[in-house]
């Protein structure tokens, strides 16, 4: 169960907004999901590589997670019901050679995020396909979305395509625009400093 506490200079809301009423995306539809079609390719510095279908997807072991999700703008909501397949799962399925420190988000609106591995693997990290019980709908992220409760919600990438391990990082969308990459909510991580390297 995720804490009460919000991070410092969030406020509370009490949903996650959709995509196509709240916010300015890069396209101005969602993606539209179709199951025949869609494919999620896991690919880069691993062993085993995959391209998995939905159906593929949907036989993979799935869990809950409760947690707070944190946009950069200052809204909150509390206790989201996640469910889905945790990241750490993927890992243990494509086997990341040594060199694998980093990992690409590429979704299909052309949305781009990097993630450090290491911090990819907490139980509470989750390729999520269901909200609150219901199959996530594209304005969401469905069909199928990152979710990293520490990180303010760009690293929360929706309508994933392709997972790329790697041994370099790249800014992605948000982070080539003056965010922070390590973007920790409890930090208050929301502006790039020097330092981070990217
Ligand atoms: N593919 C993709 N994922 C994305 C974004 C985006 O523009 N494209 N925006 C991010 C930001 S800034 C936020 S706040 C959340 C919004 O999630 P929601 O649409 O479910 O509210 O998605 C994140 N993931
Ligand atoms: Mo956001």
């Amino acid at each position: 169960m995720e804490s009460k506490k919000l991070p410092p200079g969030q406020h509370e809301i009490g949903a996650i907004p959709r995509w196509n009423i709240d916010h300015l995306g890069i396209i101005p539809e969602n993606p539209k999901f179709d199951p025949e079609k869609w494919t999620l390719t896991v690919n880069g510095e691993v062993e085993k590589p995959v391209e998995l279908t939905w159906r593929d997807f949907l036989k993979l072991p799935s869990v809950e997670s409760i947690s707070n999700f944190h946009c950069v703008e200052g809204w909150s909501v509390r206790d989201c019901r996640w469910y889905g397949v945790k990241f750490s799962t993927l890992v243990k399925i494509v086997v990341p050679s040594k060199d694998a420190k980093y990992v690409l988000f590429r979704c299909s609106d052309g949305y781009t995020t990097p993630l450090d591995l290491k911090d990819l693997l907490k139980d509470n990290i989750l390729l999520a396909y269901k909200l609150n019980g219901q199959f996530l709908e594209e304005p969401l992220g469905g069909p199928v979305r990152l979710v990293v409760p520490d990180k303010y919600a760009y690293k929360s990438a929706m309508w994933i395509e392709r997972i790329t391990f790697t041994n370099r990082k790249k800014p992605g969308y948000w982070e080539e625009r003056g965010y922070s990459d390590t973007a920790d909510v409890w930090k208050n991580d929301r502006v790039a400093r020097k330092k981070d390297s990217l």
